[in-house]
């Protein structure tokens, strides 16, 4: 009896053996080719296109279908960011080019359409193609013409395409590209909401912010150094207004690509955790991921579900790039709080441990405060007093004096400054603590003592008066050490 027992578990442990086995080598190296390609596939529907952020819905029929893509190449000028404008190259009319979505083993059908009005010849190169070029020398055509191709989808992943005319990289940095979804021919598991975001750079001749109409500058894309950096082709293209909206407890899938030209993106989103990236595009699953990697000219699917309300902030974790170059959208979820998984801000208080008072903080190149300087003219103390400021005082009173609503005041035309009779020197050099009102805002804060030099002090207060709209006036290093032999 026990030695049946034994020859009956040997046996299933073989059997067990041969299935892992068998499933071991499916998922080996030589992944075999799954799509039958010699087998036709049946009826054919129209692929229906969409622009970011969303995404066509997905193809039903249960069986391998001919998909009929037409797309249209437009060259126009468009909005870059507000007030600047580019003449963008595109594939459908807007930046990124339109979602296409078909299944694993689908025929694609394929008509490049170059629209007469347009300059240049283009075509396209989709990396879901396998054959040359990915379709780049079938589909090469001048303004006023069509093409046609077709290509069996035999890969499974999210892959980006683009024009590949040359100049290639003139072409890809004035918008040509966009993705095309291959998935399984079951689907993806069903979520609440998928939203296209794809990043990529602009390199034009004027500064970032820079109005009016704006060329390509090949020297700068030589360079790699681009001006803009954005999600959906432009600055705020899916943010503020534009963002994506979604209740909380909802699933989300989002189609990442990164167009480039140069840039590898590192794809984040700002109070949120990826259960599942898919990584790269492809079949491989990696769970409770912060940030991913998206190279140019591939992709990546992230997923999350949205536990809290909120806005989420999606970037390039390459941060200047996020708050300085246009790379940020954003998903406004909406419902109610849910405090076992996030509270906001409980409480805030003062913290001045037992002893302590006002702290001071002390500038890096700090010169003497006995020492006497020469006075400045009003031009050198501007020049200086904005230096200064960038160092002292921008990491909380913010770019040009702005602040920030509730924490620091304003350094704008604030009538407390200007109340001040000594035009602001004692805040600077004793800190300030205690409820004050600026403009009609109550603060009850700490500011630090600034170390500073009489001159320094001068300077950065002569910048403050004159260039945030305080009224203006210069300050001499004079009025600062005469201050200091009061006190
Ligand atoms: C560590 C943060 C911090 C730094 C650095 C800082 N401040 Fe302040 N500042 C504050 C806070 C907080 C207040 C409000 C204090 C309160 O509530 O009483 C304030 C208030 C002021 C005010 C009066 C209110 C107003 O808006 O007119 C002036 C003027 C001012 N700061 C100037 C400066 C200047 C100039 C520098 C750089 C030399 C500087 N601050 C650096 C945090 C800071
Ligand atoms: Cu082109």
């Amino acid at each position: 009896m026990k030695s049946f027992i034994t020859t009956l578990r040997i046996k299933t442990f073989l059997v067990l053996l041969t299935g892992v086995a068998v499933l071991w080598s499916c998922k080996s190296e030589n992944k075999p080719q799954i799509v039958d390609f010699n087998k036709a596939v049946t009826g054919e529907v129209r692929a229906i296109l969409t622009d970011a952020p969303f995404v066509p819905a997905r193809i039903e029929a249960k069986h391998n279908t001919k998909v009929i893509v037409e797309l249209e190449v437009i060259e126009q000028t468009m909005r870059l960011a507000d007030g600047v404008d580019y003449t963008f190259w595109t594939f459908g009319g807007k930046v990124p080019g339109k979602f296409i979505r078909v299944r694993q083993g689908d025929l694609v059908e394929f008509h490049l359409h170059n629209h007469p009005d347009n300059m240049l010849p283009h075509n396209i190169d989709l990396h879901a193609v396998t054959g040359p070029g990915g379709g780049a020398e079938a589909s090469l055509i001048a303004p006023g013409k069509s093409a046609q191709f077709s290509f069996r989808a035999l890969n499974q992943g999210l892959y980006v395409y683009h024009c590949a005319t040359a100049p290639v990289g003139m072409h890809i940095a004035n918008g040509m590209y966009g993705l095309i979804l291959v998935e399984p021919l079951e689907g993806f598991p069903p979520v609440d909401h998928e939203f296209y975001v794809m990043q990529s750079e602009f390199y034009t001749t004027g500064k970032f912010g820079e109005k009016g109409h704006q060329d390509f500058d090949m020297q700068k894309a030589l360079d790699e150094r681009p001006d803009y950096v954005v999600i959906n082709g432009a600055v705020g293209a899916s943010a503020g207004e534009n963002a994506m909206t979604v209740k909380v407890g909802e699933t989300v899938r989002l189609f990442l690509g990164n167009g480039g030209p140069n840039l590898v993106s590192s794809f984040h989103v700002i109070g949120e955790i990826f259960d599942k990236v898919y990584v790269e595009g492809g079949t491989l699953i990696n769970h409770d991921v912060q940030t991913t990697l998206i190279p140019a000219g591939g992709s990546a699917i992230a997923e999350f579900r949205c536990e809290v309300p909120g806005t989420l902030h999606l970037v390039d974790h390459s941060i200047f790039r996020a708050f300085n170059k246009g790379a940020l959208a954003q998903i406004k979820v909406v419902g109610d709080e849910n405090h076992n998984v996030f509270t906001g801000k409980e409480k805030e208080e003062v913290y001045l441990p037992e002893g302590s008072s006002i702290q001071s903080i002390s500038s890096g190149k700090q010169s003497s405060a006995a020492e006497i300087l020469p006075e400045k003219s009003l031009e050198e103390r501007l020049a200086a007093g904005k230096i200064l400021y960038n160092q002292n005082c921008m990491a909380c009173h913010m770019d040009h004096g702005k602040g920030i609503a509730g924490t620091f005041p304003t350094l704008v035309n604030s009538d407390y400054l200007q109340a001040l009779p000594d035009k602001g020197i004692g805040v600077i050099l004793n800190g300030l603590q205690g409820e004050i009102l600026v403009n009609g805002e109550k603060f009850n804060n700490i500011m630090p003592a600034v170390s500073l030099s009489d001159d320094q002090v001068a300077s950065i207060l002569t910048y403050i008066h004159t260039n945030f709209d305080n009224g203006g006036g210069l300050v001499n290093s004079a009025e600062v050490r005469e201050w200091r032999n009061k006190k």
